[in-house]
């Protein structure tokens, strides 16, 4: 009998997890925003000595949501000048996962892409501020870094 009890339980107890998890109307529901995980940024760079030369570096974030890698639809960042100038005209600069622009892989959550200076540009601190926006207009938490840039 007691054995009996216990099965109607569990079975009782899978039913209701099974109508907790199904969604039966309404549209699909946004869990949460994403998350850069991890950054990688140089400390510092060395600004090219020769006017026809450039020196280039790599940026990269990984970057989760909890919707899945392709609810992400956008990851980028900010540049601030030594000078205290936002870079592009205040643009962002678009991150790819595309396997393209230094990122190594493809559709593996690590977003990347180069960086290059030119000996004319400014030495000083330049500071990175990285965002992640879903499809649903979910913004990530801002993530900063910076690169001590020397002659
Ligand atoms: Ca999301
Ligand atoms: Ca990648």
């Amino acid at each position: 009998m007691k054995k009996i009890e216990m099965i109607v339980a569990i079975l009782l107890g899978t039913v209701v997890v099974f109508y907790s998890c199904s969604d039966p109307a309404g549209p699909k529901k946004n869990l949460g925003p994403p998350q850069i995980t991890w950054h990688s940024v140089p400390d510092s760079l060395r600004l090219p000595v020769s006017a026809d030369s450039l020196t280039t570096a790599l940026l990269r974030v990984e970057v989760s949501d909890p919707d899945g890698l392709s609810d992400i639809s956008s990851v980028y960042f900010y540049s601030r000048k030594p000078d205290g100038q936002l870079a592009n005209g205040g643009n962002a600069f678009p991150l790819n996962d595309e396997g393209k622009l230094g990122d190594e892989t493809a559709n593996d959550g690590i977003f990347s892409t180069g960086i290059k200076l030119s000996s004319g540009n400014q030495v000083g601190t330049y500071i990175f501020t990285f965002y992640a926006k879903d499809k649903s207009g979910n913004l990530s938490e801002a993530v900063k870094d910076s690169i001590e840039v020397y002659k």
